[in-house]
């Protein structure tokens, strides 16, 4: 049934036979170690999420560039080297093929990770947050999207970036026939914050319910992504009010210092962290842990549908 893997594709060992039993695999983005967390909490970070997914019977399978070879499943030597690397790529789906030539090291965002989980045969993949529509007339639209839209990959998150335009994020996904479902939630979560005002497009109230939806989504739309949207876990949360004041302060200092395209991202969720006194981090790393147990909840009830 399944299609060998492409060759320009590594997959580790344990991601391989987890695949031919037919076992859960739940792919993790890396551009968040890379960029998006601050070392070494971003290797502590890393390497307990593995850990922890596995116990859930779950098997991870971090996805980044390594030494130029695409890889699906890290060596535990590997996940380090990323996440300690100096000289570190942000890898989208259109730096694959470059970043691949140079031999580099790199980061995957959910874009690339999507796409290099499907070529693999893995339909679920965690994250932190996916990237959207930026605030402002810039056009800056993150390839998420554009991945979501053309890649049947469900992908749970935390919502999108807060820095992000969401209404403008989430109308983008309606017209691409994107499902947006809220688990535990009808809200579209906003990463730091547990609650946006805007509705999810369905909600449901369990990794059953969730896999269901799922499946029933891709046997209608079989090319489609979807989006799982599990809001930051209530002890870590910070109020949108801290987050849109802080948030205020480090666009107009982004635009100052003349940063845009790729360099964004990092650049205002570092100095999110310093304005707050290190409140979105501790969200980040509770909504990405979190984000990677439900998602291999939901991995576990997929293959048993
Ligand atoms: N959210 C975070 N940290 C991150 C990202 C999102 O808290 O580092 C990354 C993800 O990899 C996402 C990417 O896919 O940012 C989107 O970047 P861009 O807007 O340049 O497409
Ligand atoms: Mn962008």
């Amino acid at each position: 049934m399944r299609v060998d893997p492409p060759v320009w594709l590594r997959i580790s060992d344990p991601v391989r036979s987890a695949l031919a039993l037919g076992r859960p695999v739940i792919a993790l983005e890396s551009t968040v170690i890379t960029h998006g967390l601050p070392r070494p909490a971003n290797l502590e970070l890393a390497r307990r999420v593995e850990v922890e997914v596995l116990s859930h019977g779950c098997q991870p399978a971090t996805v980044a560039v390594i030494d130029g070879q695409i890889s699906l499943g890290l060596a535990a030597d590997e996940l380090e080297r990323l996440a300690m690397a100096s000289e570190v790529e942000k890898v989208s789906r259109r730096d694959l093929a470059t970043v691949s030539l140079k031999g580099a090291l790199g980061g995957t965002t959910v874009a690339a990770t999507m796409f290099v989980a499907h070529s693999g045969g893995v339909q679920l993949m965690a994250t932190g947050g996916i990237g959207g529509v930026h605030r402002g007339a810039t056009g800056d639209v993150s390839a998420d999207l554009h991945e979501l839209a053309q890649t049947p990959v469900a992908v749970v998150c935390a919502g999108a970036k807060s820095i992000l335009d969401l209404p403008r994020t989430l109308e983008w996904l309606e017209t691409a026939g994107v499902p947006v479902i809220g688990w535990g939630t009808d809200e579209f979560p906003a990463f730091f914050s547990r609650t946006s005002g805007l509705p999810t497009s369905a909600s449901v109230s369990s990794a059953e319910a969730a896999a269901r939806l799922i499946q029933s989504h891709w046997r209608i739309s079989p090319k489609c992504g979807a989006l799982v949207c599990v809001p930051c876990p209530e002890n870590a949360a910070v109020s949108p009010d801290v987050i849109e004041a802080a948030l205020d302060q480090a666009l107009v200092e982004a635009e100052k210092a003349g940063i845009t395209g790729n360099a964004i991202t990092p650049f205002i969720l570092g100095r999110l962290v310093e304005l707050t006194d290190g409140a979105t981090l501790r969200a980040n790393l509770a909504l990405l842990r979190n984000n990677a147990l439900r998602g291999a909840e939901l991995a576990v009830e997929l293959v048993r549908l």
